[in-house]
């Protein structure tokens, strides 16, 4: 049994929409824990095995996983049959595992240090350019009216992606076919789905 550590609305979420595309829920024991929000309120956890007390955080067996992009990672592998992830051999593999790092390598980076406001540092353009970038690399991508990143169906990089329009849409590009996708992601019964979970139903391990 594998057991996702997960605390609402946060990076976790993430993975608990993933849980519930892949229908592996049966699979999975979710932990809820604490974690220092934002706001002051919060508390590391100490039943929260990851080595930064962050989430998410998944324990198979003697294996812990951190990181999202691992998270994701690991399970679209693990159960290949939800179809969430492209695997080795997958033509799709390709694009999967670079969305997936561009999130975690670039998105994330570029958008953390606009919040901060160091995002036009040279330094920091040298390695990661920027917001416009970023716009303009997911613009080309539904160019040509794709549904998904990787074409008709859905994948986990999707879920991950997608995320940070979800908590700021006032970043969201002005693209109408990234907007669409927006939203498209958004509408998906699985995010209803942890809303409702996260609400306060969510079964604690
Ligand atoms: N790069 C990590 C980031 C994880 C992360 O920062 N999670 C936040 C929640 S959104 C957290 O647990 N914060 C608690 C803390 O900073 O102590 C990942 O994507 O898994």
């Amino acid at each position: 049994m594998l057991t996702l550590y997960h605390a609402p609305r946060s990076r976790a979420s993430r993975i608990l929409a993933l849980v519930h595309e892949m229908d592996i829920r049966d699979r999975i024991t979710l932990h809820h824990v604490e974690i220092p929000r934002i706001d002051g309120s919060g508390t590391p956890d100490a039943t929260n095995p990851h080595p930064d007390r962050k989430v998410p955080a998944l324990r198979d067996g003697d294996t812990l996983i951190i990181e999202t992009i691992a998270i994701a990672l690991y399970l679209t592998d693990m159960f290949p049959e939800a179809g969430l992830g492209p695997v080795v051999g997958d033509p799709q593999r390709g694009p999967y595992l670079a969305w997936l790092a561009y999130y975690a390598g670039v998105m994330e980076p570029v958008y953390n240090a606009q919040v901060a406001g160091v995002g036009d540092h040279p330094v920091f353009r040298a390695s990661f350019r920027g917001v416009a970038e970023v716009e303009q690399r997911l613009t080309d991508a539904f160019a040509d009216g794709r549904s998904y990143l990787l074409g008709d169906s859905l994948s986990a990089a999707d879920l991950i992606v997608q995320s940070p329009y979800m908590w700021f849409p006032d970043g969201a590009p002005a693209d109408a076919r990234v907007k669409a996708w927006i939203d498209r992601v958004a509408a998906r019964p699985s995010y209803a789905w942890v809303a409702e979970m996260e609400a306060g139903s969510m079964a604690v391990a």
